[in-house]
């Protein structure tokens, strides 16, 4: 019934539109057709002229008007050295075609008010002219082989890799839906392998966990990358078509699902100074949050962003990644402070597949980790802190076999004695309270005097050294838990003298 109703409706509005239309003509007839087409005629004419000047004033007061918001104008200089050569590419492009816009709509909307119909006026008839031709093709030809040729030139300067020695921070970026996956390479500055068939999600990005250059490779919340340094982004894709963008940077590529793409830039200036250059400008003097006139200014909560640039789903508006540029040693700091993805996430779940080996990053982690508490000791005057637990030193339950993995341990203590000729310790042995006290004095002792054998067996001079067995008279923990009677059998290292 509404059907039939809304159909009526139309049948009886067409009725209606043509019987207007009839009643027009018949009203020109009466009146004269010609006259009335002629004050038409004049009428548009002028009003044509009228909005083409009203249009390009209007066209110019907006440009002008947001030009402190459009990147490449007032503060929004490129942030990366690519984007000036691109900035100076769309100026140019933008001043030719700007300049083509302009006389172009002069052009249409004064033909049409000076050729418009009039009485006594014939149109001229203007079968062919190869003059015209000529020009017409010349023209725009020229100017398009101008703009290629320098287009050309700024994209191969745009796109060139890094050359195969050069010094560069090389950092990944994989869309997904909807959120981006960045990876740092970590301290050897490679990034491992990836297999999308072992991608679970724990493993976001498939990593292979046995290529050790997997094992430090970090997965940050942010990418923070130093200002002046030359920084390859890898970027694929998990899922479907993303675009990795950093407008500010002028940096922008496709993230194709199965084709690594990449692209190389230089940030000049940091998020700081960035900043800096805002706040001179009062559109940017304007409180960031409206309904807080007292809060931070828009200046001041100013980030650099990564968007995708692809309609890539309903999430889409959600691919937004903090990126900061600061200077060298902030970066340094930022980076040591970085954990890696590995041994946070994967250690020990169910997906490790090295479980119950000793890695070589956990060997370095133990370097730092004793090295920092030695030279803390070293340093101190309290003699509490001459003690340093030995925790990565064990013995073969009941025995005083040491076991393999204690080997790196010992190597730190012989790092020391090196590192510090004047050094003489003490190693004392620990037991917990279980079993008979006497056994454990004799056990104590003989894991003492092994790992002093050891330590002499790789030529560092007896004389360095004491041996010493405390049973179980001296516990650190309560030996009440398993928690506590494990953390008092230990073997310490005591510095006798510095
Ligand atoms: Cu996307």
């Amino acid at each position: 019934m509404t059907l039939f109703i809304i159909i009526l409706c139309l049948v009886l509005l067409i009725t209606v539109v043509i019987q207007i239309g009839k009643i027009t003509e018949l009203a020109g007839e009466i009146r004269g057709e010609k006259d009335v087409e002629f004050t038409s005629n004049y009428w548009n004419s002028r009003l044509g002229m009228i909005f083409m000047v009203a249009f390009l004033i209007l066209s110019a007061a907006s440009a002008y008007y947001y030009k402190n918001y459009m990147l490449g104008y007032g503060p929004h200089v490129s942030a990366s050295e690519n984007g000036v050569s691109q900035d100076q590419l769309f100026n140019v492009t933008l001043v030719i075609t700007g300049i083509v816009f302009v006389l172009t709509h002069i052009a249409l909307f004064w033909y049409a008010y000076k050729y418009r119909g009039r009485a006594g006026v014939k149109a001229a008839f203007m079968p062919h002219d190869n003059k015209l031709e000529i020009i017409w093709t010349a023209i725009p030809a020229v100017a398009m082989t101008v703009l290629v040729a320098f287009g050309l030139n700024v994209w191969n300067t745009v796109m060139a890799d890094v050359g195969p020695d050069e010094d560069h921070l090389e950092i990944e970026a994989t869309g997904s839906q909807f959120l981006w996956f960045v990876r740092y390479p970590g301290p050897d500055k490679k990034l491992g392998e990836r297999n999308f068939r072992k991608i679970t999600n724990l493993n976001p990005l498939g990593q292979v966990w046995s290529d050790d250059a997997n094992l430090d490779d970090m997965m940050p919340t942010e990418i923070v990358l130093p200002v002046n340094k030359k920084v390859r982004v890898k970027i694929t894709s998990r899922d479907v078509l993303h675009n990795f963008d950093l407008p500010h940077f002028r940096v922008k590529m496709d993230a194709v699902p199965g084709m690594p793409t990449y692209f190389v830039f230089t940030p000049t200036i940091t998020t700081q100074e960035y900043r800096q250059r805002l706040r001179n400008y009062p559109e940017y003097q304007l409180p960031a949050d409206a309904s807080e006139p007292d809060g931070p200014q828009k200046w001041e909560t100013f980030e650099y962003e990564l968007a995708c640039a692809e309609l890539c789903g309903k999430g889409h508006f959600s691919m937004r990644y903090i990126v900061k540029i600061v200077e060298e040693d902030e970066y340094e700091k930022w980076l040591s402070e970085q954990k890696s993805f590995y041994m946070t996430t994967i250690r020990n779940s169910d997906e490790d597949t090295r479980i119950g080996e000793l890695l070589n990053i956990e060997i370095e982690d133990r370097v730092v980790e004793f090295n920092t508490e030695l030279e803390a000791a070293i340093a101190s005057e309290d003699v509490a802190d001459d003690i340093l637990v030995l925790k990565h030193l064990f013995f073969e339950t009941g025995s005083a076999r040491l076991t393999e993995n204690s080997k790196y341990e010992l190597q730190n203590i012989i790092g020391a004695l090196n590192k510090y000729p004047s050094l003489t310790i003490e190693l004392a042995g620990h037991t917990d309270n279980t079993g008979d006290a006497e056994a454990n004095q004799t056990l104590s002792e003989a894991r003492a005097n092994a790992a002093r054998d050891y330590l002499i067996s790789k030529q560092v001079d007896a004389a360095r050294l004491t041996a010493n067995g405390y049973g179980q008279n001296e516990p650190i923990a309560d030996n009440d838990t398993e928690d506590g009677r494990q953390q008092n059998r230990r073997t310490e290292m005591r510095i006798i003298s510095k």
